[in-house]
């Protein structure tokens, strides 16, 4: 569908997308002086775009040494994910990494595009990274340490059960949530989070990243890992490949559908997780992703799609889930729309629609016995068009620049 269509079948979308390219103009105009913090912005601005401004919501020392943590992960990932490099050359970068990001002469080049760049100047990550504080420091070496071991074990092991997923995201992503954790506490803005809930946080994220991106993964030249276990997989095909070939597609979208019930097991500590933060920065960092992440299960579920090209939410939706989210309520209310929307998604004859329902069902109720479900704009899209108020608003604006602008062009008479 055109970038037109989208508009006009969402044209609530038109005010959050407007404010949120506002923003991001803004955002990138307030780049650091310095040259390697200008250096890390920048690159983080062009590595994740909706992030990033979220990343620029916090406080200030805050807000660099989540910079620098990002940019760390990233060049680590760069280097997990370039298969050029043989495997006895990249075991020891990945777990010697705690170590170079104190080293502004250690360097090497891997990667592609924007990340080539990250990793050539990594040594001005190094440099500003050097200038954090000592306990923002001890929480990004000590999760780059696990993290780094945790990739290099994972190498050359097949992803075989539900236990080996866990643990494989736990390296990639729940070590991110414990690393984040120990950030917001040293900034003095949190309590300490349980290690098992913040590693919770980072399991749904990747989780849903990995069932995403599906497609990707599996077309990936050179053969890319891939990480859909082979406990669930095995229930439905012979090769995890069969799922993407038409004649399969019965058994992939239940795959499919396992694996989403899988993920959602995570939502219950999230929203734990979620309802303890106190500084609203803080706060909105954590819950857009969430978000995300939830609104992108509901499209992926039961979704043949998935198998077939890019299922991603519109940036309509990307743009609203910024623009509305402030406090629990508002994370009560996503996930309990995305939750329904789920529910109605759910094919009773689906192997495991008895266990999608009751979590979906134990994660409504949650959200309900919150008590703050009323008085909220839904996220569940009608069939029609809404023309609201502020599409009127917004036609009444451009009929008035266009009826000043030919009566300003009228001779005088
Ligand atoms: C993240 C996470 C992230 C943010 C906030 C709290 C978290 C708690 C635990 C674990 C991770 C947490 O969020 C980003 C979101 C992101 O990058 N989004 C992309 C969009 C996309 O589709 O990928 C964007 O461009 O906006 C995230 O996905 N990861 C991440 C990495 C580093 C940090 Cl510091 C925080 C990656 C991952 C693998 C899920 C941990």
């Amino acid at each position: 569908m055109g970038r037109v269509c989208v508009i006009l079948k969402h044209p609530d979308d038109i005010y959050p997308l407007m404010k949120l390219k506002i923003a991001a103009r803004h955002a990138e105009k307030q780049i650091p002086p310095e040259p390697h913090w200008a250096f890390c912005y920048s690159m983080l601005h062009k590595v994740s775009r909706s992030f990033a401004l979220v990343i620029q919501q916090l406080p200030a020392e805050l807000r660099n040494a989540v910079c620098i943590f990002y940019l760390v992960l990233r060049a680590l990932d760069t280097v997990e994910d370039d298969t050029s490099i043989p495997t006895d050359v990249k075991v020891p970068i990945l777990t010697a990494f705690h170590h170079h990001i104190y080293d502004c002469d250690w360097h090497f080049s891997c990667g592609a595009k924007d990340y080539k760049v990250l990793m050539d100047q990594f040594h001005l990550v190094s440099t500003a990274f050097l200038e954090l504080g000592k306990s923002y420091q001890e929480a990004i070496e000590d999760i780059t340490k696990r993290m780094g071991a945790g990739m290099a074990k994972f190498i050359c092991k097949e992803v075989e059960t539900i236990d080996d997923y866990d643990e494989y995201c736990h390296y990639v992503a729940g070590l991110v949530g414990l690393g984040l954790s120990k950030l917001f506490h040293a900034s003095g803005s949190e309590d300490l989070a349980s290690d098992y809930l913040s590693n919770s946080m980072g399991l749904f994220l990747q989780k849903t990243n990995i069932i995403r991106d599906y497609l990707e993964d599996i077309n990936e030249i050179p053969k890319s890992c891939m990480f859909w276990p082979r406990e669930i997989w095995r229930k439905y095909v012979n090769k995890l490949e069969d799922l993407k070939y038409e004649e399969n597609s019965e058994k992939a979208v239940q795959c499919l559908n396992n694996m989403v019930t899988n993920a959602l097991m995570h939502v219950e500590d999230c929203l734990k997780y979620m309802a303890a933060l106190r500084d609203p920065s803080i706060f909105r960092f954590c819950a857009i992703p969430q978000i995300m992440a939830i609104g992108t299960l509901a499209l992926c579920y039961n979704n043949i799609e998935v198998f077939r090209g890019v299922v991603k939410m519109r940036r309509g939706l990307t743009a609203k889930v910024i623009d509305r989210t402030k406090m629990m309520a508002d994370v009560y209310g996503a996930f309990f729309d995305f939750s329904c929307l789920l529910k109605s998604k759910v094919n009773k004859s689906d192997p495991n629609a008895t266990r999608t329902l009751s979590r979906l069902e134990a994660v409504q109720k949650t959200c309900r016995d919150s008590g703050v479900l009323n008085n909220r704009k839904s996220y569940i899209v009608r069939s029609e068009p809404r023309y609201n108020s502020a599409l009127i608003v917004m036609l009444f604006i451009v009929l008035s620049i266009i009826f000043a602008y030919l009566n300003a062009k009228r001779p005088n008479n």
